[in-house]
């Protein structure tokens, strides 16, 4: 299915979802070769794989996984040298999974109109916004206790929320600097200044881009951890 030897992914570069799954995979160190698509003209090989046509996609031999939680989980059932995953009991487990839920389905759905408030005029941008704040009060409430979501360290559900978190603070930087979120800032700035969010978020150049596709390059993720 795959012809290069390394397990390959598909990724966009600024996909929340492609983003926790490149986190996990560098911090596992697993080497890989990264094809960053473009979602307005998707490759043909990559859909063929998996027809709903959403990155990350993840093709491992015969192996194709096209969820960014089980790519996650794939990378670090494999090496977790940072504590993200394989330690957790279950009851952290149930919490992450939870906050996870929560991201992903109702934050996510105000956090788009919220974006792109002006493809929904059926309401304001501060109105998205305000719908945004159930779940980021009780994320805010989580960390004016602790350092991080689940542990004093972070853990697996740090990674896959912030990317988030992370647009919805892009869409009026300066509100969100001076709102009612000091612990999600603290939060926040925090993973954002981790060596392995700067690594996941380099820009790959052509030159590379078509070494790589002709196969002269390097791997794109050699052995590296945080
Ligand atoms: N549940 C999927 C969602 C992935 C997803 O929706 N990715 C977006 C990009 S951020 C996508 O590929 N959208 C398809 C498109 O824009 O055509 C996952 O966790 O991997």
């Amino acid at each position: 299915m795959n012809p290069s030897p390394l397990p390959l992914l598909y990724s966009f570069r600024r996909c929340p979802y492609a983003i926790r799954a490149r986190m996990a995979i560098y911090s596992a160190a697993i080497p890989i070769q990264l094809e960053e698509v473009s979602l307005k003209d998707k490759p043909s090989a990559m859909l063929e794989l998996s027809s709903k046509g959403t990155v990350p996609v993840l093709v491992d031999g015969d192996r194709v996984i096209d969820e960014s939680l089980e790519i996650m989980q794939w990378a670090l059932m494999q090496n977790d040298p940072n504590n993200w995953y394989g330690s957790l009991s279950q009851d952290e487990l149930n919490k992450s999974q939870e906050m996870i839920h929560n991201n992903d389905g109702e934050f996510k759905i105000w956090l788009d109109r919220y974006k792109y408030a002006d493809r929904h005029p059926e309401h304001s941008q501060e109105y998205y916004r305000n719908q945004c704040a159930s779940y980021l009060e009780r994320i805010e409430a989580v960390l004016a206790q602790q350092p991080y979501l689940i542990r004093h360290e972070i853990t697996f559900a740090d990674i896959a929320i912030f990317p988030f978190v992370r647009q919805f603070s892009m869409v009026d930087q300066n509100w969100f600097a001076h709102g009612p979120y000091p612990n999600l800032n603290r939060w926040l700035t925090s993973l954002l200044e981790l060596p392995l969010f700067i690594r996941v978020m380099a820009k790959q150049s052509a030159e590379k881009n078509r070494k790589e596709s002709k196969g002269q390059g390097e791997p794109v993720l050699g052995n590296m951890s945080t």
